[in-house]
């Protein structure tokens, strides 16, 4: 445990970056794509399945783990890592997210958030300090700060009450954090869709010399361009030095632009919950295998993936399972679609390598276009 926690600029394609940030647990190749393991579990999935499809880190959830099984149950289990089983990095959400998106009747204040259990009603409160707090009990090998995000589109004021909270919690967080050389507190840069808010927060935030930065309040209902455009104003401002997480992202499609414009670390829980809801992320697009012309494929969904969910199930097999609802449709297409993401970040990190990830960005896109095999 007494690597220090570093990032280290391996090579430049234009604005995208190939990297690795180092962390007592282990390397973490960038960019990198962290699986969702919001309760400690990667749905569907065995720990040993994610490892090898090619994940370094996966990501937890400081509200559900709080409330199920509680932050002071995991540590005195030994650790978040210890208790599931997975020894590499876990980066640990904050809370402000998942509290505005899932709990009941929330409160907000300076001094914090107060709210109601999506499970049962139970009512907690939720300040910068105890979400450091927690996140340190679960043992998490990067910590976000609190941070309020406002869904969008929304009232210009709000978005800006919204990030100056943020920034004020960010520096309670720094505090709370304190001195931690092994492990890492990531600020979240807000604003909504406006590049002058993006611009303060991203300063204010700088001039905390964090660790890593991430860009929030993307992806929470405006269209790609919108996004894209913020991560144009926001990226450059950034410094160069420290790795950059954008929040809840996205489509390969949404990885590949971000990729470009300089972010090195996404999470989503696209692969995994389009899984268990029958689609599957392929080379060659999406394929939905609840779909009847399925029914008689003896295809698999990619005969040259190494993931055996790709390439040894037939389509006619995997669309026979989701339409009976077994559990083993979404296992199989949740390992495909977390191996196809972790397939897409290796080629995106050799493209960058190799200097020529536009051409690979476009080759990937126009493959996805072409459609099915
Ligand atoms: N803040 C935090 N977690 C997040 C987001 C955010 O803005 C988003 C937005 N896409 C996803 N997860 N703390």
């Amino acid at each position: 445990m007494s690597r220090e926690f570093s990032f280290e600029l391996l090579g430049e394609n234009g604005a995208a970056r190939r990297g690795v940030v180092h962390t007592a647990r282990g390397d973490i190749r960038t960019p990198a794509f962290m699986p969702v393991g919001t309760l400690g579990t990667v749905k569907a999935m065995y720990l040993d399945q994610v490892r090898d499809a090619g994940a370094d880190i996966i990501l937890g959830n400081t509200y559900h783990l709080m409330l199920r099984p509680g932050a002071e149950r995991v540590a005195r289990l030994g650790g978040l890592h210890e208790f599931i089983r997975w020894p590499h990095p876990i980066l640990t959400d904050s809370g402000g997210f998942q509290v505005m998106s899932l709990s009941g009747l929330r409160t907000m204040s300076e001094k914090g958030v107060t709210f109601q259990s999506h499970i049962d009603g139970s009512r907690h409160e939720m300040t910068p300090e105890r979400s450091i707090e927690i996140q340190g009990l679960l043992g998490s090998d990067i910590q976000m700060q609190l941070d309020e995000c406002v869904a969008l589109p929304a009232d210009p004021d709000a978005i800006r009450r919204a990030m100056e909270l943020s920034v004020r919690w960010a520096e309670r967080c720094k505090t709370a954090f304190g001195n931690q050389p092994s492990r890492a507190m990531f600020g979240i840069v807000q604003g909504g869709d406006d590049a002058r808010l993006r611009e303060t927060s991203a300063k204010a935030l700088t001039a905390l010399d964090l660790k890593g930065y991430a860009i929030g309040g993307l992806a929470v209902g405006e269209p790609q361009d919108v996004m894209l455009a913020v991560l144009d104003a926001t990226c450059p401002l950034l410094p160069g030095d420290k790795p950059r997480y954008l929040m809840g992202v996205g489509t390969p499609q949404d990885i590949l632009r971000s990729v470009a414009r300089g972010i090195d670390m996404f999470d989503c829980v696209m692969p995994t919950r389009s899984g268990r809801h029958g689609l599957a992320f392929t080379r060659r697009g999406r394929v939905n295998l609840k779909n009847a012309r399925h029914a008689e494929d003896l295809r698999p969904l990619d005969e040259e993936s190494d993931c055996p969910a790709a390439r040894d199930y037939s389509r006619a097999y995997l669309h026979h399972l989701v339409r009976s609802g077994e559990a083993l449709g979404g296992m199989l297409l949740s390992w495909n679609n977390v191996a196809y993401y972790q397939q897409l970040m290796q080629g995106i990190r050799e493209a960058i390598e190799a200097e020529n990830f536009p051409e690979f960005s476009a080759r990937t896109e126009s493959e996805w276009e072409r459609g099915d095999l």
